[in-house]
């Protein structure tokens, strides 16, 4: 049978098969965490008692809460550098650069799996390996050489003809995409590309592109390994890691889209969601306030040749405040060599560290009521750090010309190649350092240990402690930034915060009522991997999610830790009275106070309905 390249990829992978309940699990070679999820990832790993990670490769990052406001966020450092080291773990110190964009750069292989504690991880897609996003208990289990379990994903074949236009980006092919199949398009699919069209984009503009297939909900996005692979690998001086990979010629998609690239425009996200897309065109002459260029959506070297041809001999408009992080240090020292340091410095950049910074509201938050064009991957509600702002994502292209011009700008048209792409890639390994099996683990006192949960019980009675539309983020559930990334390692404290951007009292209420449900819409859970969205309403005593449906991760982490996830649709308001029993299959919900009763089965396996059953996948050990 023909096959596609996820099919190839996964059944060379595959370690077991639930047809009846359209589960396989697979086996994974390399894993990745990061900084704001890695804490909680290696204290769940410490607890297995391994002597050392059962991987091919794994790598521990450092990009997210690098402003060390107070002792927290060096202490979690510490911490991870000695856990990396004593268990044969790859650390990637502060400063080096943006999990994905490194992990593109110096580790990505073609054919291989790689499991993320974040939810970018697909990136690294870009050089046709699956690479997939989950929690960090997930991601733990992987690196005790544990079996990674994900529904049977369809495969959603994307075909690419003709070549993009001056000024049109592999951006905004991404975003014309998360337009047309919208947030929640993706979820239990792997985007695969092919066709014509594939060959004319680059592995970084790949990488743009399975990036943010996150924002589709999707479980990965895949390209083929071909000569573009074959050369960037090359660049990166890893020929060596090449491998020839596509999909058979004529094999069957569960979904077919053709894009062609040569009619595509410029297009951005608008406020508040990466869905809500117009054309650039559209939305000429609104003023701009601060534009930022990074995150590892948009921050290769890649991204700076095409801002640079831009910013060449120009200056901001002074209403405008530029913001400009690369993604790695390689990306910062190439720029720095090549002569686009300069010209970003003379147009009157502010650089900042190649971290996540501004991405996940660590500074650069926008004024009062602001418009901000960012390069990054989402602008939820509240995520920039300014509820008011009106955040939207955008190609580096866009932003650039937007920078200068003082008001949203379509770069279509323009052939923006003053600076080479044929240069020297450094190997630029100093803050990368490979285990020498000799640390002993530094834990900070703001390092708490992971509560431990009783199991929820198969009825139970329960308060609605919030009632949500559709399309709830995880940074809605649990708030990012510079004040709460600091407490994730510590689930008591960070689970005031849950809620906090869009209902204050959450956290109070829940404890107060000892026990409650949170009742939401579609897409519960969209957006990042981060469990702290799952274990911090678990602490505060959330039993069940009752939602019209789940995103993939989240839902994930919901089960790891003990709570239920009930897909249905119903009615309720704040404070009724809901009942749910369950047994094995079979879900009675009652809403007590409006007397109305539901009845459904849910789709999950007999081994989750255990992990439920006991308290969560820590009490299995
Ligand atoms: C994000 O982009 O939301 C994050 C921060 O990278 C998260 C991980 C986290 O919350 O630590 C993600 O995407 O998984
Ligand atoms: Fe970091 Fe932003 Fe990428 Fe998340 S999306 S990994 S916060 S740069």
């Amino acid at each position: 049978m023909k096959k596609t390249l996820t099919y190839k990829i996964l059944d060379a992978h595959k370690v077991s098969e639930d047809l009846e309940n359209n589960k396989m699990s697979i086996k994974i070679d390399h894993t990745l965490t990061q900084d704001a999820t890695g804490t909680m990832a290696y204290l769940e790993f410490l607890s297995f008692g391994i002597d050392k990670v059962k991987t091919e490769l794994s790598v521990s990052y450092v990009d997210h809460n690098t402003l060390q406001n107070g002792f927290m966020n060096a202490d979690d450092h510490k911490f991870l550098q000695t856990v990396a080291d004593k268990y044969g773990i790859v650390y990637s110190k502060a400063g080096n650069g943006i999990c994905h964009q490194v992990n593109l750069e110096r580790f990505a292989k073609p054919g291989k799996t790689l499991l993320g504690s974040d939810s970018h991880t697909p990136t690294s897609s870009g050089v046709g390996a699956l690479a997939i996003g989950a929690g960090g208990l997930d991601v733990a289990c992987a690196m005790a050489g544990m079996p990674f379990s994900i529904v049977r994903p369809k495969v959603v074949g994307v075909k690419l003809l003709n070549k993009l236009r001056g000024g049109v980006s592999a951006k905004d092919i991404i975003i014309y995409l998360i337009g047309k199949m919208t947030v929640k398009g993706g979820v239990n699919k792997v985007i695969e590309y092919y066709g014509e069209g594939v060959k004319s984009l680059t592995v970084p503009e790949r990488a743009t592109i399975c990036n943010m297939g996150a924002e589709l909900g999707a479980t990965s996005s895949v390209f083929p390994s071909d000569e573009q692979t074959r050369a960037f690998l090359k660049l990166q001086s890893r020929e060596e890691d090449f491998v020839e990979l596509s999909a058979d010629e004529g094999c069957e998609y569960d979904e077919n889209i053709t894009i062609d690239l040569a009619e595509l425009e410029p297009v951005a996200s608008c406020p508040n969601s990466p869905d809500a897309v117009k054309e650039v065109k559209e939305l000429a002459n609104i003023k701009v306030d601060q534009v930022l260029i990074g995150s590892c959506t948009n921050s290769s070297y890649y991204d700076f040749v095409k801002v640079a041809s831009i910013l060449k001999g120009k200056r901001i408009h002074k209403d405008v405040s530029l913001g400009i992080a690369p993604g790695s240090q390689q990306v910062l020292q190439m720029i720095t060599k090549n002569g686009i340091l300069d010209v970003l410095l003379e147009a009157g950049a502010r650089i900042l560290e190649s971290a996540c910074g501004p991405c996940i509201g660590m500074g650069q938050s926008p004024a009062t009521d602001a418009v901000s064009l960012r390069t990054f991957n989402r602008n939820f509600y509240g995520r920039s750090g300014t509820n008011s702002a009106k955040v939207y994502l955008v190609s580096p292209e866009v932003a650039a010309l937007s920078a200068v011009n003082g008001y949203i700008s379509s770069p279509l048209g323009m052939e923006l190649n003053d600076f080479s792409l044929d240069v020297e890639y450094p190997k630029c390994d100093s803050l990368l350092y490979k285990p020498t099996f000799t640390s002993e683990v530094v834990m900070g006192p703001n390092i708490k240990p992971i509560p431990k949960f009783a199991p929820i019980g198969n009825s139970f009675t329960a308060k609605a402690m919030i009632t949500l539309e559709d399309n709830i983020t995880t940074d809605h559930i649990m708030p990012a930034g510079a004040k709460v990334l600091p407490y994730r390692s510590n689930i008591e404290k960070i689970s005031e915060f849950v809620f906090s951007n869009i209902d204050e009292g959450f956290s109070q209420r829940c404890l107060d009522n000892g026990a409650g449900v949170i009742v939401a819409g579609s897409n519960y859970g969209q957006g990042s991997s981060r469990e702290h969205a799952a274990i911090a309403p678990r602490y505060l005593g959330i039993k069940a999610v009752i939602a019209a449906s789940f995103a993939r991760i989240h839902k994930k982490n919901l089960i790891n830790f003990g709570i239920l996830p009930i897909e249905l649709a119903i009615e309720a308001d704040l404070l009724d009275e809901i009942e749910v029993v369950w047994n094995e299959k079979d879900i009675k919900v009652i809403n007590k106070t409006k007397n109305k009763e539901y009845a459904t089965s849910c789709d999950l396996t007999e081994e989750e309905l255990s992990l439920i059953n006991c308290g969560g996948l820590l009490n299995t050990f």
